[in-house]
């Protein structure tokens, strides 16, 4: 019977090699600020920055809006492009959190106890879709 042993070594070695990217950045902010209590997401040139943030339990997160225009923050699913033409609806709302409509310079604040992943979007330019991961 051959020695398979070196071989599932490297294959074990490679697999944490690749593995490593997904230990990411967040990862490691969320490390160095565990204390952290309140993040702020910008939302500029129609776009949520950062696209996905990883937060501790209990942070509060303010969404800061930096555009000439209004927009809203929106939990839920919004989905877009060619395959979703025949659908009847394409945003899908969860009811966790809902901003209405802000003008530039105004925020919008939600503080998230549950761990979990939120999905958001903003209702009136839905190809806007961003998420926070609370850990
Ligand atoms: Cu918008």
């Amino acid at each position: 019977m051959p020695n398979t042993r070196p071989l599932r070594l490297a294959m074990c070695a490679l697999s944490l090699v690749l593995a490593a990217p997904s230990f990411g950045s967040d990862e490691q902010a969320l490390q160095e600020n565990p204390e952290t209590q309140a993040v702020t997401v910008e939302i500029k040139n129609l776009q949520f920055s950062p696209l996905e943030l990883v937060v501790a339990a209990g942070t509060t997160i303010n969404w800061l809006n930096l555009d000439p225009l209004d927009h809203d923050v929106t939990s839920g699913v919004s989905v877009l492009g060619r395959q979703t033409r025949d659908m009847k609806q394409t945003k899908f709302p969860d009811e966790k959190f809902a901003s209405g409509l802000f003008g530039k310079g105004k925020t919008f604040s939600v503080t998230l106890e549950e761990k979990g992943e939120y999905d958001y979007y903003c209702n009136i330019h839905p190809f806007m879709v961003a998420k926070i991961i609370v850990r």
